[in-house]
């Protein structure tokens, strides 16, 4: 193990949690497309069961396509142990499943993704949880925030879709003095960029679909823990609620994570070039980029992360209508949602990812109609700059 964290990351990306496979010694993982494993005997089925001996059950239990990706995620994040989801959602609800309880409070970003707050405020609020979304980049209104129920911390740093980032290692240290756990969604900056665990966060998730696997072709999610004794507890809801991901799922996920490092180093070289060329451009009013020194906490980015990473949200001055025209007349940019694909993706965010989010809320948390949200891709940033210009010279 003393070898193994001697090496880079970008060697680890390559070769963590695979061991090749005993029997055909494959170098690519097999993929064990099974729901089920054969026991030798009724004893050795009632000593897995009973925990008293380590090995296969049930894919929903755990599978060994699914482990190597946990594995290589476990030890990316610097963790102690990973849970792979069906989906960055399934990620986001097992956390709160497991760590809500009636009448229970929580504390979040208010720009978190759409879904991950609207569940709180529509379906946990059912069972009594409360909660308060805010601008957690200002620790005083958390610590005012905080009540002796208030259960979890979590945020999302940067930010989907306003790219605001919180400050980690303040909010662990908040944390761990009233006693809360902080969550990380770390999925958009990837293990490459930000580690919130060494920081002092708990728990960190990912959705995979996004940088991680890379290729938008697949949905999937992960929970890295700190502490075994939150994997524990996170497992057993886990496998109970049954978001758990399918082998095929985690061998096309860890077939995208071995690229992860170059993928992020040339969508950030494009993403740096673009805002700072949006920026300076006649037709655009603003530009939230982490990598600009006009973000307001670029000094905080530079602190907490490796680079500003590929995601970049801006607004025109001719506001909304602009912005519509302006996406509706991309050519080389596909007009979607989802991010961090090899392939440039631009969206509306107030009218798409966060449309569930009331409006009023919305503003609050800065995703105002003209925001546009574009997630670089690896193209040539040429080709990517002639687009925009020539969707820009319509509006
Ligand atoms: N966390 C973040 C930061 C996300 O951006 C998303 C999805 C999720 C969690 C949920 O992951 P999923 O269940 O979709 O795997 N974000 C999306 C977005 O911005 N556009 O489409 C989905």
């Amino acid at each position: 193990m003393k070898e193994k964290n001697k090496r880079n990351l970008e060697t680890e990306i390559i070769h963590v949690g695979y061991h090749p496979d005993p029997i055909a010694h494959s170098v690519s993982p097999p993929i064990y497309q099974t729901s089920t494993f054969a026991f030798e005997s009724a004893e050795q089925g009632a000593a897995l069961f009973a925990g008293k001996e380590k090995g296969f059950i049930y894919t929903r239990l755990g599978n060994p396509t699914i482990l190597a990706l946990e594995e290589a995620l476990a030890f990316l994040e610097k963790g102690s142990a990973a849970l792979a989801t069906a989906t960055g959602m399934a990620a986001v609800s097992t956390i709160y499943l497991t760590f809500l309880e009636k009448d229970s409070h929580m504390i979040g970003t208010s720009a978190l993704y759409g879904p991950s707050r609207n569940i709180i405020e529509t379906e946990f609020a059912r069972f009594g949880v409360s909660s308060d979304f805010i601008d957690t980049s200002d620790l005083n209104r958390i610590q005012k925030l905080i009540r002796k129920n208030t259960r979890l911390l979590f945020i999302e740093s940067p930010a989907n879709p306003t790219m605001a980032i919180t400050d980690i290692k303040a909010c662990a240290e908040l944390a761990k003095a009233n006693n809360l756990i902080l969550v990380v969604d770390n999925t958009f900056a990837s293990p490459v960029l930000q580690n919130p665990l060494e920081l002092g966060a708990k728990i960190v998730i990912h959705s995979l679909t996004k940088f991680i696997n890379g290729h938008s072709d697949v949905v999937g999610g992960v929970i890295i823990s700190s502490t075994p004794e939150l994997h524990q507890r996170l497992q057993k809801v886990l496998r109970m609620h049954g978001g758990t991901m399918d082998p095929h799922q985690a061998w096309l996920v860890l077939r995208g994570l071995r690229t992860l490092n170059l993928r992020i180093e040339k969508a950030q070289g494009n993403a740096e070039k673009l805002a700072s060329w949006l920026e300076s451009h006649p037709k655009v009013a603003w530009v939230n980029y982490p990598g600009l020194e006009s973000h307001p906490q670029y000094d905080l980015m530079k602190k907490q992360m490796k680079g500003p990473g590929s995601m970049i949200s801006f607004g025109l001055k001719g506001g909304y209508e602009a912005g519509l025209k302006f996406i509706n007349n991309v050519k080389l940019c596909t007009l979607a949602v989802s991010l961090g694909g090899i392939e440039t993706l631009i969206q509306h965010p107030a009218s798409m990812t966060h449309a569930s989010v009331p409006k009023k809320e919305k503003d609050e948390a800065g995703i105002t109609d003209d925001l546009i949200r574009l997630s670089v891709g690896c193209e040539a940033y040429e080709d990517l700059m002639a687009d925009l210009e020539q969707a820009l010279s319509l509006c």
